[in-house]
């Protein structure tokens, strides 16, 4: 059950953030209206949303996963390894310490990014990638073990992050895409597949009884209610042309 989600507001610099898709420029305008229907959607779900006014020394600062890792036990302030975001660590601490008496760090030479980090009930998946080098997940694994965590660490072939093509939608049931269908890593699941064409939508979030899930992906979105769950439709579009999916946009405990 999650109660609270936190997220950053864009700033005007968020046209200007990190990205390796070819989908154009964003709107800024657009993006400020998108961001809004997806704070509504998380309070829809039955969540308190902290709602952090726009960074716009840090262009991507909305991209919140990326700075932490929040559990029932702990909240993880993450080593972000792209260096323009590095310093969105600094301002995460201080929120964090509103909600969290127990908050734990990624060191550097550790890299990691929220966005590599996925948890199923007491178990973590971390993905390798080129925000999260090999010391940064085994810290992770360390840290986690204290409070009783298991973690598996899976190298990434093609995906930017871990959860842009797998997310666990509880119940057993795990949205996979691309290099993640049928990986042995992940045999144990139920997989729901996502269609090649629709592989922007392998990032979907549970969020209490419902899901959310990007708008315009109708293969992703049938599968999801036919698994009896409520859907709700967010759209990301603006998102997306800055390499960010549906579950980077918020902090959710
Ligand atoms: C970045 O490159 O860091 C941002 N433009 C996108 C971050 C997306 N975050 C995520 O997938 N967790």
């Amino acid at each position: 059950m999650f109660n609270h989600a936190i997220v950053r507001k864009i700033g005007k610099s968020f046209v200007n953030g990190l990205t390796t898709s070819d989908l154009g420029n964003p709107n800024y305008e657009k993006a400020l209206v998108q961001h809004e229907a997806y704070v509504e959607a998380l309070k829809q779900c039955g969540v308190k949303v902290t709602v952090l006014e726009s960074d716009e020394r840090y262009p991507d600062s909305t991209f919140v996963e990326d700075t932490a890792v929040l559990t029932s036990k702990c909240a993880l302030v993450t080593n972000p390894g792209a260096e323009s975001r590095n310093g969105e660590i600094n301002e995460m601490k201080a929120v964090l310490k509103d909600f969290y008496d127990t908050i734990e760090y990624i060191q550097s030479p550790g890299m990691l990014d929220g966005g590599d980090v996925m948890q199923v009930e007491d178990h973590f998946y971390v993905g390798l990638s080129t925000r999260t080098n090999e010391a940064g997940a085994l810290q992770f694994k360390d840290i986690m073990g204290k409070y009783g965590y298991g973690t598996t660490i899976i190298p990434l072939k093609k995906f930017f992050h871990l959860k842009t093509g797998v997310n666990y939608l509880g119940d057993n049931n795990l949205l996979v895409a691309g290099e993640f269908i049928n990986h042995e890593a992940f045999s144990s699941f139920n997989q729901i597949i996502v269609k090649e064409e629709e592989e922007y939508s392998g990032n979907c979030v549970r969020m209490n009884d419902c899901v959310i899930v990007p708008k315009g992906f109708e293969g992703t979105k049938k599968k999801i209610e036919e698994l009896g769950y409520t859907v709700i439709e967010v759209e990301m579009t603006e998102f997306q042309k800055q390499d960010g999916g549906l579950s980077c946009l918020s902090l959710r405990f």
